[in-house]
C-alpha cells in the first residue's frame, strides 16, 4: 500500500455534528429542530431511532475531549445547533445555548485542540421551517446570516475556522426533493430554492463573519463525488457528465466561477428560483477554504424513465453483500464502494479547474459492523485500511501541488446516522448507546499513533 506522507503542518482531526451526537433535546431552552420533529414521525427512521439522547454530549463533552487528547488530535470539527442558540431561528437568543458552546470550545482549547465550527449541519429550527419556509424562501438566507453573526459575535475571539454549511446538496436534495430527510418535502421548486438560498445564505454569512472578525477563515463543506459512467456507452458518459453538474458543479461553479452549470441549470428552467443580479457576486467572493466531504464515487447510467435528467447511479451489484468484497470491489456497510482514487481525482480537479483553493477534507470515513470483543477491543481493520488508503492519496495530492491542509475523520464517535439510525457506525470510537460507554476502536488507536509519528518527524 502507498505510504502515508503528509505535508508539514497538516492537521489531523475528527468530526461530528450537533444533532448526531448531542442529545439534550429540550435542555436549557433549546427549541425544536426539523430533525427533532422528523425523526419522531412514524416510519421515517429505521428502528424508530431518533437523536433525543444520541451520544449525550450535551451533558458530558469532557469524556470525549479526554479521548481526543489521548489520540492527540490537532483539531475537532463540531457543529452548532441553531435552535439551541435561537429557539425560533430568529430574534430571541438563548444565552444558555451559547454558554454550552463557549464551555465546549474553551475545553477544546485547553486541551490544545483547534475547533472548526460548522454553523448549519441540517438541524434547522422547526419554527423557521413552519412559519417562514426555511431555506426554501429567500429570507431563510438572511435569517442564517443573522444567526451566524450571533454565534461569531460570542465565539469569534477563540474560533478561527468557520464552516457555514454542511453538504447543502444533501440538505436541498434529500430534504426537499427526495423527502427522506427533514423537512421531508418532495417539491422540485423547493429543492432548487433551497439550493440557491443556502448558497446565498453562505455568502451573506461569510460577509458578516468577516465584518466581525476579519482574520477568520471561512469555508463551506461540500459532499463531492466523482461521477463515472457505468459503461463506456455514449449515453452513460453523457449521464455521468450531467450527474457531475447535478452534485458537484451545482455548488463548485457558483462558488468559484460565479454561475450555475449548464446544461443542468437550463434543464431545470421550469423550477429555477429568482437569482437577483448581485447574488452570484455575494456567493462567489466568499471562501477562504473549501471543505471536502468524500466517501465514494458514483457510477452513473442513462435511465430514460427518470424525469428531466434521465440518469441514475448504479446501485450495488446484486452479488455484493454490504461490508464485503464483491467482484474484487470492497463496499462499506452503507453499500458504498471503497474507492480512494476518487479522492485524488477530486483534489486534483480542484487544483486544475477551480484555482487550487486551500482545502480541508472535512469528512472521510466508513461504516462497518463493529463488535466489542470480550477483551474490550474493537478490531475494525477494514476502517483502518479505509482511512490509511485515503490519507495516503491525500498526501500524494499534496505532493503534486494540491493545497490540502488537513483531514477530519468522519466520525470521532458512532452516532445517529440520519435515516439509518444508530446501526451504521462510522466512529473511530465505539459508543454503547445504552450505557454511553466509549471504546477506542483499533482504527482510533492507529490514528493516534499516526499523529504521534507525524509529530516526531
Ligand atoms: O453522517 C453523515 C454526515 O452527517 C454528513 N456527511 C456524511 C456522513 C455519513 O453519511
Amino acid at each position: 500500500m502507498m505510504p502515508i506522507d503528509l505535508p508539514p503542518g497538516f492537521l489531523l482531526g475528527a468530526a461530528t455534528s450537533a444533532y448526531q451526537i448531542e442529545g439534550g433535546r429540550d435542555a436549557d431552552g433549546k427549541g425544536p429542530s426539523i430533525w427533532d420533529h422528523f425523526s419522531h414521525r412514524r416510519g421515517r427512521i429505521r428502528h424508530g431511532h431518533n437523536g433525543d439522547h444520541a451520544c449525550d454530549t450535551y451533558r458530558d463533552f469532557q469524556t470525549d475531549i479526554d479521548i481526543m487528547r489521548q489520540l492527540g488530535l490537532d483539531a475537532y470539527r463540531l457543529s452548532v445547533s441553531w435552535p439551541r442558540v435561537m429557539p425560533e431561528g430568529r430574534g430571541r437568543v438563548n444565552e444558555k445555548g451559547l454558554d454550552y458552546y463557549e464551555r465546549l470550545i474553551d475545553a477544546l482549547l485547553a486541551a490544545g485542540i483547534a475547533p472548526f465550527v460548522t454553523l448549519f449541519h441540517w438541524d434547522l429550527p422547526l419554527a423557521l421551517h413552519r412559519e417562514r419556509g426555511g431555506f426554501a424562501r429567500r429570507e431563510g438566507a438572511e435569517h442564517f446570516a443573522d444567526y451566524a453573526a450571533v454565534v461569531v459575535g460570542r465565539l469569534g475571539d477563540r474560533v478561527s475556522h468557520w464552516i457555514t454549511l454542511n453538504e447543502p446538496w444533501v440538505y436541498a436534495t434529500f430534504g426537499h426533493m427526495a423527502g427522506n430527510h427533514a423537512p421531508g418535502r418532495r417539491n422540485p421548486w423547493a429543492y432548487l430554492r433551497a439550493t440557491h438560498h443556502q448558497l446565498l445564505g453562505h455568502g451573506l454569512a461569510a460577509a458578516r463573519i468577516k465584518a466581525l472578525r476579519p482574520a477568520a477563515q471561512v469555508g463551506i463543506s461540500l459532499n463531492l463525488t466523482p461521477a463515472h459512467p457505468a459503461t463506456p456507452r455514449a449515453a452513460d458518459r453523457q449521464a455521468a457528465a450531467l450527474a457531475d453538474q447535478m452534485v458537484n458543479r451545482l455548488f463548485l461553479d457558483p462558488l468559484f466561477h460565479g454561475h450555475y452549470p449548464e446544461p443542468y441549470w437550463g434543464k431545470l428552467r421550469l423550477f429555477r428560483p429568482t437569482v437577483r443580479p448581485d447574488d452570484m457576486a455575494i456567493i462567489s467572493n466568499s471562501l477562504d477554504f473549501l471543505g471536502v466531504n468524500y466517501y465514494t464515487r458514483a457510477r452513473v447510467r442513462h435511465h430514460r424513465l427518470v424525469p428531466l435528467v434521465q440518469l441514475w447511479p448504479e446501485t450495488l451489484p446484486a452479488v455484493a453483500t454490504e461490508g464485503q468484497v464483491a467482484a474484487g470491489v470492497e463496499y462499506s456497510r452503507m453499500g458504498w464502494e471503497v474507492y480512494p482514487a476518487g479522492l485524488f481525482e477530486l483534489l486534483f480537479r480542484l487544483k486544475k479547474e477551480y484555482g487550487n483553493p486551500p482545502v480541508y477534507i472535512t469528512e472521510n470515513g466508513a461504516a462497518f459492523d463493529d463488535v466489542v470483543t470480550a477483551d474490550g477491543r474493537v478490531h475494525d481493520e477494514q476502517r483502518r485500511s479505509y482511512l490509511a488508503q485515503h490519507l495516503a492519496v491525500t498526501g500524494a495530492a499534496a505532493r503534486v501541488g494540491v493545497d490540502v491542509r488537513g483531514y477530519f475523520v468522519w466520525s470521532l464517535l458512532d452516532n445517529f446516522e440520519w435515516t439509518y439510525g444508530y446501526n451504521k457506525r462510522f466512529g473511530i470510537v465505539h459508543v454503547d448507546f445504552a450505557s454511553q460507554r466509549r471504546t477506542i476502536k483499533d482504527s482510533g488507536l492507529w490514528y493516534g499513533e499516526l499523529i504521534r509519528g507525524k509529530r516526531k518527524n
